[in-house]
This record gives structure tokens, sequence and C-alpha cells, in this order.
């Protein structure tokens, strides 16, 4: 195997969390490289159900697994991470565990401030997970940031809360809220340190070190491609590139450590958070989509937006991201179904267009063209060969296949791991 990317394709939720943990078996390095725990990923493995927010998929199956410099980290949320997959039985220890130590931290100010913005922004709010991602990364952008490598140097913080406390007191005070007290926020570091600065290294070198051995790496990316920051459906997006293109930037390897990118693809589209979604359903069949789908936030418990394939969007995401190939997800969630639509482009203002055009008041206007399929009688679910597939799932797949422009190289048909048909 080489080393390999997965990336969501769409909006996040797309299943990588099955997908990831299938490939973390082969590989001997699993890598965090954007995010934080803002991510939900589901493992299901026989009958133990695992939910990471923050910790890459390889920690289940002891495979080495790295929190790159891209995630932002919040170490409170780690540890209650951590001490709850410890009560599940799995081990985490500094020879399985590695965290940059150039990342930057989420602190209880960054948390703060994410909510009470989208209290104050009302209807024109993100829907953003609360969990301070925005603000953490503006720091770091802002060249303010307290990184991981500043806890094993708490004696010289002061000059750092300075810069970090002017900024945070100014915005802090027109929400009347008081100023940040330093004296709390050193206690707290203070105390968390240890346990942080016991799995922190220069991570660069780690890999680098594991690449010269022959290592095989999986770069696990976290919410979708039309979460990026950049590529986006901005301003609703998070606060990171998504896109494969981060592996390299964030996690220290050069941009040909991707190896094959693998992007994500649900047999339909979920979004939550706030933002245009040109095929979404508010509809019985949505609502249908959403319970056949268990489409709830894995983090935030949020209802999921549902609606039809749109094959525009993926055609983008794949084309932006470099995807080598898709790992179709969820197609048993469309068992049933007497027709099915797949969105192959949008009419704006009269005019026909076959991609997601950047503007937010534009996206706003996007109406979907569709083609319509018939569904299929007889079910998906716990297929593992093309043979066991009745034939007009098959020709679904085909048809998404050739409108996204891009191989299909599995399908999954239901949550278990070993329910998964390789295509080759
Ligand atoms: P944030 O918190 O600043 O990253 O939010 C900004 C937008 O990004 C969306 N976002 C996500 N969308 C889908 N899945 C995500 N992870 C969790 C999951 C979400 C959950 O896998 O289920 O549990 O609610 C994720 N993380 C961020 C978010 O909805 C905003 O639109
Ligand atoms: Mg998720």
């Amino acid at each position: 195997m080489p080393n390999v990317t997965v990336i969501g394709a769409q909006w996040g939720d797309e299943g990588k969390g099955k997908i990831v943990d299938w490939l973390a078996a082969r590989a001997d390095v699993v890598v965090r490289f954007q995010g934080g725990h803002n991510a939900g990923h589901t493992l299901v493995v026989g009958d133990t159900t695992y939910k990471l927010s923050l910790l890459p998929s390889g920690i289940v199956t002891g495979t080495l697994s790295i929190i790159g410099n891209g995630v932002v980290l919040d170490p409170w949320a780690l540890q209650s991470e951590i001490a709850r997959l410890e009560g599940q039985g799995v081990s985490i220890t500094a020879d399985n565990f590695a965290i940059a130590d150039n990342c930057p931290l989420i602190l209880p100010v960054h948390r703060d401030l994410d909510v009470m913005r989208e209290a104050a922004a009302g209807k024109g709010k993100i829907g953003t997970t609360g969990r301070g991602i925005g603000p953490a990364y503006e720091d770091k952008v802002g060249r303010r940031a307290i990184r991981v490598c500043d806890l094993a140097n708490l004696d010289a913080i002061e000059p750092m809360l300075d810069r970090l406390c002017a900024h945070h007191d100014a915005l802090r005070a027109g929400f009347g809220e008081p100023p940040v007290d330093r004296e709390a926020l050193k206690a707290e570091l203070r105390e968390i340190a240890p346990f942080v600065l016991a799995f922190a290294q220069p991570v660069w070198k780690r890999l680098r070190d594991a690449r010269a051995d022959g290592a095989r790496i999986l770069f696990e990316g976290a919410q979708g491609v039309l979460l990026d920051v950049d590529h986006g459906t901005y301003p609703f997006v998070t606060s990171s590139n998504t896109v494969s293109g981060t592996v390299s930037s964030g996690s220290g390897l050069g941009p040909n450590a991707a190896g094959f990118v693998l992007g994500i693809v649900k047999a339909y589209t979920t979004r939550v958070g706030s933002g245009p979604f040109p095929t979404e359903l508010i509809d019985e069949i949505g609502q249908r989509l959403g319970e056949r789908g268990h489409e709830f936030g894995t983090v935030t418990a949020r209802k999921r937006r549902c609606g039809w394939f749109d094959a525009a969007l993926v055609r983008q995401s794949c084309a932006i991201s470099g995807v080598t190939g898709i790992a179709l997800t969820k197609v048993d969630v469309l068992d049933g179904f007497e027709t099915i639509r797949i969105c192959t482009g949008y009419r704006l203002r009269g005019q026909e267009i076959d991609y997601l055009p950047s503007s937010a008041t534009d996206q706003a206007a996007l109406e979907p063209i569709y083609e319509e399929m018939e569904g299929w009688t007889g079910t998906t679910r716990g297929a593992r060969r093309w043979a066991d597939l009745p034939a007009q799932a098959i020709k679904y797949i085909r048809r998404i296949e050739e409108l996204i422009e891009t191989p299909v190289a599995s399908v999954s048909t239901s949550p278990e791991r070993d329910d998964t048909i390789l295509v080759r």
C-alpha cells in the first residue's frame, strides 16, 4: 500500500471514520493534519463503537497515531478523549501517540469567543461546533497563539500572554465580558502541561524517519472540501484548509507524501450548520434520508440537513483535491426509494453552469438541474461483492462515477468494517 490521504469530498460526515479505520489496519502511521476536536469519526469494530473527535483513528488499532502541526489542539478535550478511550480498553502511550510541538492550542478564551460570536450573530450564524476552532486558527495566523512547545517554558509565557490578552480583552469588552483571567489561565496551563508534553515532539522528524524506513502513512482528513476556508462555501466553512494539499503543510512532509488521494463521498448529500445547499430537501424525502442514514452530528448531536447527490459539487471537490479515487458510502440508505435524483449542474439567474460559483450570493441563488433514475428493489445493505448489488444500484454508482469524472475505488453498504466492495 502506498501512502493514502483520506479527505471528505462533500460537507463532512461522508463516513470517513469507517474507511479510515479499514485503512488504518493496513498502515504503519496515521496522521491528522488539520481541524481539531470539531471532527467526529465513528468507528464500529465488532460490537464496539468508538467515537473520535481529535485523536487519529489509528489509535483504536494501536497504530502509531500523530497529531500534526496543522491541527488546533484543545489539551483538555484531548485529556477527556484519551480517558474515554482508555475506559474502552484502548492503550495510549508515547509509543503509539505523538503531538506536533508546534501545534497551536485551543484555550478556553477561544471557546468563549466562538460561542459569544455565534450567539450574537443570530440568523447570520455559521453554525459552528462551538469548540473554539475559528478563534484558535485566527490567533495562529495572527501570531499570538500559545503552542504546545510553549508549555515547556511557562516561565517565559508572560510576553505571549500580553499579546494574546491585549487582543482578547478588547474583543471580550465588546461583548460586555470581563478581561481574560490571566492567573487562572496560567494555572490551568501549568496543570495540563505535563500531560500534553509527554506526547510532544517535532513530529516532522518522526515522520521523516518513518518514511525513510518505508512506513505506510495514512493521512486522515476531517470535515470536507466544501468546508475548506478557501475552496468551500465561504463564509459557511471551517477555519482550516480541508483539501488534500494541507497534508504537506499540516504535517511537515513534502507534497509528494500524500500518495493515493481517496475522496470519501456519500451516496446523497448532507450538511450540518448554515450555508448554501443546492440539493437540500426540506420535505419527507429529506426526512427519510436523515432517518434511514442516522444523520446526526457525532460531536454536537445536531440534525444534519439532507438532499440528493450533487455531482457538480463532488466533481469540483475531486478536481481541487486531486482525488485519485472515491469511496462511495451509505449506498444502502437509498434502498427502497422509487426514484432517485442526481444534480448534474445548476441554473443561476437563468444561465446554466456546471460548477459552484465562489460568491455566497450566487451560491444561495443556485437552482439544481436534476436527472432522474429509477431506484432499486431489493437491498444493497451488507453487500460485499458487485454481484450482490441490484443492477439498478450499479447503474446509479456508474452514473455518479461518470458525472464526477473520478473512478469509484470502493462502495460501502453498511457501517460494518467488512461490508465494503473493493472495485478494481
Ligand atoms: P467549526 O466548529 O468552526 O469548524 O464550524 C464551522 C463549520 O464547519 C462545520 N463542521 C462540520 N461539519 C460536519 N461535520 C463536522 N464534524 C462533526 C461530525 C460535527 C458535529 O462529524 O459530526 O458533530 O456537529 C464538522 N465540524 C465542523 C460546522 O457545521 C460549520 O458549518
Ligand atoms: Mg463526522
